[in-house]
């Protein structure tokens, strides 16, 4: 149950301060006694603009290319694409810090009885201490209703001096207009690069900081001094340029009226009132979950302090999952719900960079998509909304590449994208060729349709869909009897063939276990789509013709695990942190049970890479709870968990790939929510349900409540001595429910009908019914 993250010491350290969002404008509470300093982000604030990728590829290429790669000369395949299909630029640009709101106390005594938490119920961060007889109290939030960062510093038993300045290194200036008034202005500047391509004046952004206080200010250029106070409240406005509905900047957008006109608005407001609305704003999300293992969870010991027990003396302690899995949460709440118009980025919207690892940018080969896993089973279906947005529009980008790329309809992007719609081959061919990003994140989009059951939405996102669909028609081939991709790569691994007597190494080829796992998802999804909205008949019988040429999923003749590739190659890397050839195991559906040979090698394939030492980055670690999970081996999803912990988690709970990247906090509140609940057998017109399908031993006891199923169905679920007691759903839409019972004796409170332990009620939308096991 617990809601706290707090830290009783204070080291200089991001990765150990807190993070506040409203979806837009993204914080990190350092808690520094000294000189605080509260980093400051916004989501938008990349570099790059919208650009024109050019490539040389042309059809008679790519289908030298296609001829290379049947012949199985993967090494010369991968040579001439890289000719010929990167584009130039080959790398997308940077998502970067907007800078650093620092207040220097200009007080070095010694301070006593410190204390930074972060509580998660009501997203502020406070931070206490005392230097002397001085208590110090220091809160922040970033409001929604207000869009703009709130802090405010108070003193009892004396008064504290302060300089205040927004700083940010480079590309801006700052100017403290008088003692209340504080701006700062730049523009994002894009350095010549081969990699990034031709330099140029970019994105416009600008800050306005407002102060009040009930002591003396002074200002001098650059900062604003605040003298003998007891009191100090700061509000921070950011904005950018950018236009998310063109997926570029406009630096005639007049960002600074709109800073003056959220300063003026956020002043004339009354503090009580900004903080209540932030609160009650807050909660209305983050309260439809609560999870709870322990009857007494921990509060005295700080979150540092229990992580090293965790990774040190190999503790016990289920509270600090749920502390974990209730962070994550708060997180995509905090990086893409609210007034997010973006999607989370590799570091959700938290970078203190220029140029941060990977660029901090979306990686569309597992990282974006991962960051939704837990968005609608968590009940946190609103955050999910950038994505969708997001998708709709890279798709009308993506429709250029295939059609100028491949010749083909519908559309596509690759490994790596940006705000600015970019959407060709990036970085090196091997990894950066991956079409099939596009059908991946169609399927997130189609999770999205399952778990809310929105018509409207799913009329909205069928074209996408359909482009997606598409694009794999025009883009597969017949080989040996079967449609594959070609080009294809099993992100980001590496094999070894025979070509000529010579063995070689290659990441390029035809056919990778992945793409007909993505397409069978896909297609699936999309006939069942248009068969729900009455659409184009013949076409979706040309999917339904394609799913039955799709390559089965085959099993390693060496290891009796599923080959990754089509060809049952070695790995080069047995331990690779992608195990994407279980995509059908999750986040699809199919690799199940109703397969016991295939079930049985899927769980030989994670066997396998966990014995060369696989999932050593964080989101490798948390997409394994997910197998487990559905594998139903509780015990094993929570080993992999305080794995997670273990070697993977910062002490703020940031996920560490390292370094930081968030995708591994999403993806294993996902796998704990597997754990507790499944809903994706069956078809997608009824799903089948299961509760507590991987308990692991150590969670004998507890509770969550407010778990969405598929069908649209919210659970209760409170289980005892390692099995079910309670269960209250409620139905969202008025489907049918179905769900697998875990033995005899199940009473409901309303009419059901039990065969074969499946259970199917029929409720109205809005009606509940109680369970006990
Ligand atoms: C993929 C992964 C890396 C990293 C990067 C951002 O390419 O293979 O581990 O997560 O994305």
């Amino acid at each position: 149950m617990s809601h706290k993250l707090f830290h009783d010491t204070y080291t200089r350290d991001w990765m150990r301060a807190f993070p506040l969002g409203n979806g837009r404008i993204g914080a990190m509470v350092y808690g520094d006694p000294y000189k605080e300093t509260l980093q400051i982000n916004e989501e938008s604030m990349w570099s790059g603009k919208q650009l024109k990728e050019s490539y040389i590829s042309d059809p008679q290429t790519l289908d030298e290319i296609r001829r290379l790669l049947f012949e199985e000369h993967y090494v010369e395949a991968a040579e001439l694409c890289e000719k010929t299909f990167l584009a130039s630029p080959p790398r997308v640009r940077f998502y970067e810090t907007f800078g650093e709101l620092n207040l220097d106390f200009e007080n070095e005594s010694e301070y006593t009885d410190y204390r930074k938490e972060l509580n998660l119920e009501e997203a502020i961060a406070t931070v206490t201490y005392k230097k002397g007889d001085v208590l110090y109290r220091a809160e922040t939030f970033i409001s929604e209703k207000y869009d703009c960062l709130v802090h405010r510093v108070r003193t009892e038993q004396g008064s504290f001096n302060c300089r205040v300045t927004l700083e940010r290194g480079q590309d801006a200036s700052t100017a403290a207009l008088n003692g209340h008034t504080m701006l700062l202005d730049g523009q994002i500047t894009c350095q010549d690069h081969p990699l990034y391509g031709e330099g140029f004046a970019g994105m416009r952004f600008g800050g306005q900081l407002y102060l009040t206080t009930d002591g003396q200010t002074k200002f001098d250029k650059k900062s604003i001094r605040v003298e003998a106070a007891t009191e100090m409240t700061i509000y921070l406005a950011v904005a950018t340029t950018y236009n998310v509905k063109v997926f570029n900047y406009d630096n005639t957008i007049d960002y600074q009226a709109r800073l003056a006109e959220t300063i003026r608005a956020v002043a004339a407001a009354d503090y009580a009132e900004i903080k209540e609305s932030h609160i009650r704003d807050h909660k209305q999300r983050y309260d439809k979950v609560s999870f709870t293992l322990q009857a007494d969870p921990v509060e005295d010991v700080a979150t540092d302090r229990r992580l090293r027990r965790v990774i040190e003396e190999n503790a016990d302690d289920p509270d600090l999952y749920c502390l974990y899995y209730n962070f994550g949460r708060y997180l995509l709440i905090e990086s893409s719900g609210k007034n997010a118009t973006l999607p989370a980025n590799l570091q959700g919207i938290w970078c203190k960079d220029f140029t941060p690892p990977w660029g901090s940018d979306y990686h569309t080969n597992i990282n974006l998509q991962m960051n939704y896993w837990c968005a609608d089973n968590t009940n946190i279906s609103e955050s999910f909304r950038p994505l969708a947005d997001y998708v709709k529009m890279l798709s009308k980008f993506g429709e250029k590449t295939a059609k100028d790329m491949f010749g083909a309809r519908g559309w596509v992007c690759n490994h790596t994208s940006d705000i600015y719609g970019r959407t060709g081959v990036h970085d090196l061919v091997g990894c950066g060729f991956f079409p099939m990003a596009a059908p991946w994140l169609c399927l997130n989009l189609w999770e999205h349709y399952e778990f809310t059951q929105d018509r409207a939405y799913l009329d909205e996102i069928y074209p996408v869909l359909k482009g997606a669909c598409a694009f794999a028609l025009d883009y597969m081939m017949e080989k040996d009897g079967y449609l594959v991709t070609a080009p294809s790569n099993s992100p980001e691994n590496m094999f070894y063939y025979m070509d000529g007597g010579e063995k070689k190494r290659s990441m390029f080829t035809y056919g990778a276990t992945i793409d007909a796992e993505i397409i069978y998802a896909l297609f699936t999804r999309t006939i069942y789509a248009g068969q729900l909205l009455g659409e184009d008949a013949a076409w979706l019988e040309s999917l339904q013709e394609a799913l039955g040429k799709l390559p089965p999923l085959r099993i390693s003749q060496r290891y009796g695990t599923i080959c990754e590739w089509i060809k049952d190659y070695e790995e080069a890397e047995p331990g690779h942190r992608h195990i994407s050839h279980l995509f059908g195991l999750y986040p699809g559906d199919q690799i199940n049970e109703s397969d016991p040979v295939i079930f049985q090698a899927a769980k030989n394939t994670i066997a396998r890479r966990l014995s060369h030492g696989g999932a050593a980055t964080g989101w490798s670690r948390a997409w394994v709870i997910n197998f487990f999970a559905r594998i139903k081996d509780g015990r094993a999803a929570e080993e992999n968990l305080k794995a997670l912990m273990q070697r993977s988690t910062a002490e703020n709970l940031l996920d560490m790939h390292p370094p930081f990247q968030i995708d591994g906090n999403f993806g294993a509140v996902a796998g704990i929510t597997e754990m507790l609940l499944q809903s994706h057998l069956g078809n997608p017109g009824q799903r089948i349900v299961e509760l507590l399908p991987a308990l692991p031993p150590t969670w004998p006891d507890g509770c969550v409540k407010g778990l969405r199923a598929r069908g649209g169905f919210v659970f209760d679920i409170t289980w005892a001595a390692g099995a079910l007691t309670k269960a209250r759903v409620t139905s969202e839409c008025g489907e049918t429910l179905c769900m697998k019972l875990p033995g005899e004796g199940v009473t409901a409170d309303k009419p059901c009908t039990i065969e074969d332990s499946i259970l199917r009620m029929q409720l109205q939308p809005g009606e509940t019914a109680e369970l006990t096991f």
